[in-house]
Parts: C-alpha cells; structure tokens; sequence
C-alpha cells in the first residue's frame, strides 16, 4: 500500500523537475539571445514574466500572448506580432516595449502622457 502512494508521488515529482528545468532553458535562451535588451525586460525574462502572466504558476499554459508564439514558434516569433499592436516582437525588445502589452508601444514625443513615460523606461 506504502509503495502505491510513494510511486505517484515520485512521477509528479519528476515531472515537475522536467517542466521547471524546460522553462529555465527557454528563460536563459531569451536572456541570451537578447544579451542588449534594456534591463526593464531582461528583468521581466528572469522573473519569468516577460512570457507569463504574473502571478500565476510558470508553466506553459499561464503564458501571454508572446510568450506563446515564443513556445510555438521559436524560428519566427521575432517577426511576429504578438498583441497585434503593429510592432514586431524584435523591435519592441529594441524598443524596450512589452510584446504582449498592445498598450505598450514607443512613446509618441507629441504626447505629454508618452513623454513621461519615457523617462521610467
Ligand atoms: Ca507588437
Ligand atoms: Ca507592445
């Protein structure tokens, strides 16, 4: 009867390991192929947050719309846009913008609001 309860026990405990060890190797993947990007999302990709929803448990069905088609599509998710805001997922890690924040785009210098958030960029 022990060893039916252990044998459970021990397979999700494996299988948690795995999950946690695919997760880090995309995490450091995005960390090293973006070695410029600004530290505001090179903090968010050690936090796990760039690709997940904040909060929640880093496996692979919490994550945004980027960190989606970054799981789906690792060849191409650069040229994707993944919150649709017309900006690819590569310009705004260049840009320093959230790439599943359509809210989140290049401040527009005629605009007060976007001026000043530039500054906490
Ligand atoms: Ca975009
Ligand atoms: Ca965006």
């Amino acid at each position: 009867m022990r060893r039916l309860i252990l044998l459970p026990c021990v397979a999700l405990t494996l299988l948690s390991v795995t999950d946690a060890s695919a997760t880090s190797g995309r995490k450091n993947a995005w960390l090293a192929a973006y070695p410029d990007a600004c530290a505001t999302l090179r903090s968010a990709a050690s936090a796990c947050t760039l690709c997940h929803f904040p909060n929640g448990s880093p496996d692979v069905d919490n994550v945004n719309s980027y960190g989606a088609d970054y799981t789906t599509n690792w060849a191409n998710y650069g040229a994707m846009d993944s919150d649709n805001d017309t900006v690819s997922n590569a310009q705004e890690i260049l840009d320093c913008t959230d790439p599943s924040d359509p809210e989140s785009l290049v401040p527009n210098e005629t605009d007060s609001w976007g001026a000043v958030k530039s500054l906490y960029r």
